[in-house]
């Protein structure tokens, strides 16, 4: 079942009027997208925003319904899904789809970016247009990157005061090698898992911990367990949101602009919606009693070495990692 939908009009509407209004409805497309988010979160209400200026812009003819709080699903099975055109739209984080496309695997390695300013810049410039095409083969039109803050560790039990800290402690992370190979790194036990299923993993123990930024460590409840932050802020993993290329291919290329354009005015409205989120979200962590702490990140990105000599390992791989780093 896809957006391809013609409406069907009450009989009573006859004559010259049901023909043109039946024109009109054959036209129209309501795009259904993914999002594990819950409604107000800012990625959700991104496309949301998007889908207005899609229906604005189209007369009417083009708009996206957005399934917030994994209606349809946690990321890894909605991705299979839009490949297949069975979803027309996804927003989600780039590490599920990592060991599917290695060109997502750069931008989500750990410390690549040095700044909110710096990521930016890759990310709406050329590197961030090569990732974006290096979907298509894979079934997805890349859309445009949403940002996501910078993902720092929360535990249980102990605090992670230095690097020392988090040997030995299992940590839930997303379902990508890198993530893997990341937590191997500092002598962690990962353990990878869907997001919808790390609240009752930190509750009983099957994991001593996780990571995320501000706004998921509130709107997912981890903090209510999780009373330990520690500011290691090792990866900005960008989100991002994609067509499937079945729905994509069905459009005209008036339309195909029009859904392009959309995505792209969208990523200003999301950056706002997401530093005042970003605010709140830390607001209510530690109203709610949390420890946060800094740590000294040196030996976390020293650490990080053979992460990226073993993901950054073709031409291609090695010179965008580059290519990043010499971006001013
Ligand atoms: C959040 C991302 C979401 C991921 C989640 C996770 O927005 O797309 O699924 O992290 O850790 O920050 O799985």
């Amino acid at each position: 079942m896809n957006a391809f939908k013609s409406l069907t009009l009450p009989l009573a509407l006859a004559g010259s009027l049901a023909a043109s209004l039946s024109a009109f409805a054959a036209d129209a497309i309501v795009f259904r997208s993914a999002d594990i988010h819950p409604d107000g979160y800012p990625t959700v209400e991104a496309v949301r925003y998007m889908g207005e200026l899609l229906k604005e812009r189209s007369g009417g003819r083009l708009d996206i319904q957005v399934f917030s709080s994994r209606a349809l699903g946690e990321e890894k099975d909605t991705i299979e899904q839009t490949r297949f055109g069975v979803i027309d739209m996804n927003r989600i984080n780039l590490a599920p789809l990592n060991n599917l496309v290695p060109e997502t695997t750069v931008p989500a390695l750990p410390f690549i970016f040095r700044s909110v300013d710096h990521m930016h810049t890759v990310m709406d410039g050329p590197i961030g247009d090569e990732i974006l095409a290096a979907l298509e083969p894979h079934g997805m039109i890349g859309l445009a990157f949403y940002d996501s803050g910078a993902r720092s560790f929360y535990t249980v039990k102990e605090p992670v005061d230095a690097i020392e800290d988090i040997k030995g402690q299992k940590i839930r992370v997303q379902q990508s090698d890198m993530w893997l190979a990341m937590m191997d790194a500092l002598g962690a036990n990962a353990t990878p898992m869907p997001f919808g299923e790390v609240y009752s993993a930190l509750e009983t123990g099957v994991v001593d911990g996780a990571e995320n930024n501000w706004p998921s460590l509130e709107s997912s409840k981890h903090y209510e367990i999780a009373k330990f932050y520690a500011l290691t802020e090792h990866s900005m993993s960008p989100e991002v949101l994609v067509m499937s290329k079945a729905t994509w291919d069905k459009l005209t290329p008036e339309d195909q602009a029009l859904v392009k354009q959309a995505a792209k005015d969208s990523v200003a409205k999301m950056r706002e919606m997401w530093v005042a989120r970003e605010k709140k979200s830390e607001e209510i962590v530690r109203a709610a009693g949390v420890t946060v702490n800094t740590v000294d990140k040196a030996p976390f990105i020293a650490a990080m070495k053979p992460v990226y000599d073993r993901f950054a390992n073709t031409d291609e791989l090695k010179s965008l990692v580059s290519r990043i780093q010499a971006t001013e």
